[in-house]
């Protein structure tokens, strides 16, 4: 028989209920008693069985649930850990409120192929080359005095702008890459900030443009291509060999907006740049200037022959760790693949081997090869679990051989040790701040730093921190331990406790004046710190072997965060007194500047004839970022600069 459907007459489908229920009915009917209830019990003993299974596994589901969640947390328990949500500080949040919460976002654009996008023609991060004038800072208190429209301008960014990035996936994680990803990551530049009007730049801008010039002026015309300049001698020096000045300096032209002479030297990079010579290099200095300096410069152009440049690079210094230990060797023959400890030791130096991970994790991530996040992590994992430590300040050196630390009891924030703190902080920021391990040892250092390192000097009461060495405390501080201030403000950035802040504050003081009391202006080296009053000394001595200025860039850095963060239009004028005083004094007129051997002499401060490749990759980069109002030019909510400032994306929010 056909059925009303089939027939395909009008009304079907309900006469076609009607007709299935009839039929239903007649074939219940026709079954017997028992046929009948053997049906009924089968339904209800179905019926029972369901409201079991909702009660006994319904309610260990959820807490499964729950349970995933809590993992997931990344508050760590560390004692004396007082993680400040939101973060401490006023400046710059949006990024940090609801990291989680894009479920409404529209679908991202997907970055351009690399190549297609190089060149400063379409900068990403807008160079402010334009339409110079002066311009009050873009700020803060205008934000908190209109909470409604910050609150539209966030939400008008989120959905133009993912925070996270055109490129950072959000499922990325600090796992090293393996079988997951496949295909390279992309550079990080974000689509949405073409499309934002650049803050014009100022005049001290304009100022550090002209003093980046005219150093460039001097590399071009007396070492182009060679590692660093000598600007008296109107020649150069080599260290490596590999154009070192021209590498550090890339990612700098980018965001001052030189583009004339970023093509220049781009040229140089594609044409020149040879990483197969048998030349020894040493990894640490490799790493934060070549492979970082690469790196960044990839993810600011998005021109993918830096990328290849700095794979190239990237595994040319891999023998290094090839050693019993696993704790990388101090140098390597990138020519040659093979790698060896300084002469006279088998040791390596701590800041060395644990100062090299925010670039061998990023090249990781971009190539999709797990081999060098590996290496990297292993080290940190290691020096996590080693004996030696006092209360989280390590020693100078490690053997490579046993692992262990050597030559113990003397700590220091200074050279050897400095950037193992700094690499803490920044890896876990980094990773999205998951990596509770880093954290837990960079808090312990911090409190060890308060603990054992930390005084007061005369007569100012400048706070600075000192050297232990076998229980006895020096009053020697390096201008190197200047990273600190603005390293615990970036801290305290991110939602770490606020007497970070405040003791970033207290010694951004003490750096500043380092420079102040000093007959140039400029910093020595290394200062000794009065801890008893006497009449008409200053709080900050100087020793003979210690008068000398490289141009390091310590200071300028924890200037550029403290502004950053607070706002504070001082830190933007002692930043601008330390140009006028590297103008004043180490400035050479036929293109460079020169480190300096005395700082107290204003009538001969005694030129030493080098410009460190530093001073253009990070000293007129902070200078230049210092005196800027735009947040954006390098958000720090999204890149973290290495310890050569060259600025690398994080991966994921927290
Ligand atoms: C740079 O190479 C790096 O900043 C390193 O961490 C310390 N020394 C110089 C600058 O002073």
């Amino acid at each position: 028989t056909l059925s009303p459907e089939e027939v395909g007459g009008a009304g079907g489908y309900n006469n076609s209920k009607a007709w299935r229920r009839r039929s239903c009915w007649r074939k219940w009917k026709q079954l017997s008693r028992l046929q009948r209830s053997v049906i009924l019990f089968l339904f209800a003993f179905l019926a029972v069985c369901g409201v079991i299974s909702y009660t006994s596994v319904g309610e260990p589901w959820k807490s499964l649930t729950n349970k995933s969640m809590d993992d997931q947390r990344t508050d760590p328990e560390i004692p004396g850990l007082k993680l400040a949500n939101p973060a401490v500080l006023p400046a710059p949040q949006k990024a940090d409120a609801n990291l989680g919460d894009y479920p409404e976002l529209p679908p991202q654009k997907l970055p351009k192929p690399p190549h297609v996008r190089r060149g400063p023609s379409n900068l990403q991060i807008k160079p402010p080359w334009r339409d110079v004038r002066l311009k009050t800072r873009h700020d803060t208190s205008r934000i908190v005095e209109e909470p409604v429209q910050a609150d539209k301008e966030e939400k008008t960014e989120k959905s133009v702008i993912s925070w996270r990035g055109a490129v950072i996936e959000p499922d990325q994680s600090t796992e090293p890459p393996s079988s997951k990803i496949k295909e390279p990551e992309k550079p990080s530049s974000v689509e949405g900030e073409d499309q934002k009007e650049p803050v014009p730049i100022n005049e001290r801008q304009v100022a550090v443009i002209e003093a980046f010039r005219h150093a460039w002026k001097g590399y071009k015309d007396f070492a182009w291509g060679h590692d660093e300049l000598k600007p008296l001698s109107k020649s150069y020096s080599e260290w490596f060999g590999l154009g070192l000045t021209l590498i550090d300096a890339l990612d700098t032209m980018w965001i001052l907006g030189l583009k004339e002479e970023f093509e220049e030297a781009r040229k140089w990079v594609a044409n020149n740049l040879v990483f197969d010579k048998n030349v020894d290099v040493n990894l640490f200095e490799s790493t934060i200037r070549i492979l970082g300096g690469l790196l960044s410069t990839y993810h600011l152009s998005g021109d993918s022959l830096f990328l290849e440049k700095a794979k190239d690079i990237g595994n040319r210094l891999m023998p290094a760790f090839k050693t019993p230990s696993k704790v990388p060797y101090s140098d390597v023959n990138i020519g040659r693949g093979t790698a060896h400890p300084p002469r006279w030791t088998s040791d390596s130096t701590v800041a060395e081997v644990t100062s090299i991970q925010l670039e061998f994790r990023e090249l990781s991530r971009l190539t999709g090869d797990e081999k060098f996040q590996k290496a990297v992590d292993e080290v940190m994992k290691h020096v996590h679990t080693l004996s030696g430590k006092n209360d989280g300040l390590v020693p100078m050196f490690i053997n490579t051989n046993s692992g262990q630390f050597t030559h113990l009891g003397v700590y220091t924030l200074g050279a050897r040790a400095d950037s193992y703190y700094e690499y803490l902080l920044k890896q876990w920021i980094q990773g999205g701040k998951k990596e509770n391990e880093l954290l837990e040892d960079y808090m312990r250092a911090i409190e060890g730093v308060k603990k054992h390192l930390l005084q007061r000097s005369q007569p100012k009461k400048l706070t600075f921190v000192g050297e232990l060495a076998h229980g006895h405390f020096s009053a020697k501080m390096d201008h190197l331990v200047c990273f600190l201030p603005g390293t615990l403000a970036l801290g305290a950035h991110n939602g770490l406790t606020a007497d970070h802040m405040a003791l970033a504050e207290a010694l951004i003081e003490t750096c500043y004046q380092m420079y102040a009391q000093v007959e140039t202006g400029l910093s020595p080296e290394i200062v000794h710190f009065n801890l008893h009053a006497q009449k008409g000394h200053k709080d900050v001595e100087v020793k003979p072997a210690d008068r000398h200025n490289l141009l390091r860039p310590e200071t300028v850095e924890s200037l550029f965060y403290m502004y950053r963060f607070t706002g504070d239009k001082k830190y933007q004028d002692w930043g601008w007194e330390i140009l006028q005083s590297f103008n004043k004094y180490t400035r050479v007129p036929t293109g460079g500047y020169t480190s300096i051997n005395n700082v107290q002499n204003p009538s001969n401060p005694e030129p030493r004839d080098k410009m460190e490749s530093f001073f253009l990759g990070e000293t007129l980069k902070y200078m230049f970022l210092l005196f800027s109002d735009d947040v954006d030019l390098i958000n720090l909510d999204k890149y973290v600069f290495n310890t050569e400032a060259h600025p690398l994306p994080i991966w994921a929010p927290a």
